[in-house]
C-alpha cells in the first residue's frame, strides 16, 4: 500500500545467470522521482530496493527474486500511518475517508469492495506501487541489456505545451542511431524529461501556471527501444502480438489513457502510400545475402509489423491524463451524508508525465522481457544470449 510500511516484490520466471545489481534498480528508482512538479512525497522517498532472495554473487539463480522498498512516509508523515494501516485492531477512532476524487477508482472501488472507509483503495490504487513495478522492471531491463538492447524516453508534451511526434526527428534520429539510452541521456537533463531547452522552458512555464492556479496536468511521452531482434512477439497468436501486449502494459500504469505505436495517429489521416516503409537492400546494392539483410527505408510503423518486431527501433507513446488530486476543489459527494461536498486536497503532484515515461519503459521492458523468453526461454541465460546472437547473425 501507499502508506503501508513497504511495498514487495516477487519477480517469477527470470533465467538463471542473468548479471543484476541493486545498483542499476536504484538507478531506474532515481530515475522515477526526475522531473519537476512532483509534490511533498518526492521531498520524502529515496526508494532504495533490498534484494531478498533469488540473486547471488551478482547472477539470478533461477529462482524467485524477491524485492523490497520500504515507504519512508510511513513513519515520517506525520498522519500517523502505523495506526491509520495497523495489521490487526478494529479501526476504531481512526477518521474514514468518504470524499471520492473525481477520476480516481475511489468510488467505484468503495462501491466494488463494499468499503464504508475509501482508506483501502487510496492505497492500492496509488501510482505508489508503480515503485515497485519500476523495480522489477529493471530487472528485466538488466536481462535486455545483457543483450544489447537499450530503452530510453523522453516528454513530447506536458499540458498544452510540446512537440508533435517527428517535430524532433532532427534531435531525436541521431541519439537513436547511437542506441536508445542516448535518448535518456539527454530527457534526464531537463527538469521535464524534454529532448530541447526550449521546450522545457515553455513547458516549466506551463506547470507553473497550473500549480498557481490548483490545477494538474498531463501530457505524452515516447518510449525507444534499439537493439531488438527482429520476430519478437506473434502473428499467429492474438494474445502474443507485440503491439497489443505494449498497448495493455502501458494502460495498466495509473492515468495512462491511450497508446500509439510508431505513425499510429497520424497514419490513420493518410493514404497507404505515405504509410507503410518500403523494403529495400541494407547495402542498396543488390541482394547478396537474401532475406536476412532486407530492411526498411523509413520506420513509419515504429519497429513493429505484424504484431511482430522488425529489427528497427521500437517507437511507443503514452498519453496521460492530468492527476485526478487537485488543489482546486471539484465537487463531489459525501458518501456518508450524502451532502454535494467541494473534494477535500491534503497534497499531491501537479504533474508526473516524465515520472511515468520512466514507469512505461520499466513496462516496455517487462513486456519485451517475457517476449524474448516466450521465443528464446531457457532455464539458463547463456542459451538464451547464444540463441539471440544467432538471429541476429
Ligand atoms: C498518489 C499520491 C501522492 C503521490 C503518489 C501517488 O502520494 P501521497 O498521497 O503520499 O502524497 O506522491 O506517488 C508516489 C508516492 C510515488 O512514489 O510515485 C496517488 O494518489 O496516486
Amino acid at each position: 500500500e501507499s502508506h503501508g510500511p513497504a511495498l514487495t516484490g516477487i519477480v517469477e520466471g527470470l533465467p538463471a545467470g542473468v548479471p543484476v545489481t541493486e545498483d542499476a534498480i536504484h538507478e531506474q528508482l532515481r530515475r522515477r522521482w526526475l522531473g519537476f512538479g512532483r509534490g511533498g512525497r518526492a521531498k520524502i522517498e529515496t526508494d532504495r530496493a533490498e534484494l531478498r532472495a533469488g540473486v547471488r554473487f551478482g547472477r539470478t539463480m533461477g529462482s524467485p527474486v524477491a524485492l523490497v522498498i520500504e515507504n519512508a512516509a510511513f513513519a515520517r508523515d506525520k498522519a500517523g500511518w502505523p495506526e491509520v494501516m495497523a495489521v490487526g485492531g478494529t479501526g476504531e477512532g481512526i477518521d474514514k475517508v468518504t470524499l471520492p476524487r473525481p477520476g480516481h477508482a475511489d468510488l467505484v472501488g468503495a462501491d466494488k469492495y463494499g468499503f464504508d472507509d475509501i482508506r483501502p483503495v487510496i492505497e492500492r490504487s496509488s501510482a505508489r506501487e508503480t515503485a515497485m513495478r519500476v523495480a522489477c522492471g529493471s530487472l528485466a531491463r538488466q536481462l535486455l541489456a545483457a543483450l544489447g538492447v537499450e530503452v530510453g524516453s523522453h516528454v513530447l508534451r506536458v499540458g498544452a505545451v510540446g512537440a508533435e511526434p517527428g517535430d524532433l526527428d532532427g534531435l531525436l534520429a541521431p541519439l537513436v542511431a547511437g542506441g536508445a539510452l542516448g535518448v535518456s541521456r539527454v530527457s534526464d537533463a531537463s527538469e521535464l524529461r524534454m529532448l530541447s531547452p526550449e521546450l522545457t522552458e515553455r513547458a516549466l512555464a506551463h506547470v507553473r501556471e497550473a500549480k498557481a492556479s490548483g490545477d494538474s496536468l498531463g501530457g505524452v511521452y515516447e518510449v525507444v527501444v534499439t537493439g531488438l531482434p527482429a520476430g519478437l512477439g506473434s502473428y499467429v497468436h492474438w494474445d502474443r502480438r507485440l503491439d497489443g501486449r505494449l498497448g495493455q502494459a502501458i494502460l495498466s500504469i495509473q492515468a495512462q489513457k491511450a497508446v500509439e505505436i510508431g505513425d499510429g495517429i497520424a497514419a490513420a489521416a493518410l493514404p497507404g502510400s505515405r504509410v507503410h516503409d518500403e523494403i529495400v537492400h541494407r547495402d542498396g546494392d543488390g541482394n547478396r545475402d537474401g532475406a536476412e539483410r532486407l530492411h526498411r527505408a523509413s520506420n513509419r510503423a515504429g519497429g513493429l509489423e505484424g504484431g511482430m518486431t522488425t529489427g528497427m527501433p521500437l517507437v511507443v507513446r503514452g498519453f496521460m491524463k492530468p492527476i485526478p488530486t487537485l488543489i482546486r476543489p471539484l465537487m463531489t459527494v459525501d458518501r456518508a451524508s450524502g451532502e454535494a461536498t467541494p473534494t477535500r486536497y491534503e497534497r499531491s503532484d501537479v504533474t508526473s508525465v516524465p515520472a511515468a515515461a520512466v514507469v512505461a519503459e520499466a513496462v516496455v521492458c517487462w513486456t519485451l522481457a517475457e517476449a524474448i523468453l516466450d521465443r528464446y526461454g531457457a532455464d539458463r541465460f547463456d542459451r538464451i544470449a547464444e540463441a539471440v546472437a544467432r538471429d541476429r547473425r
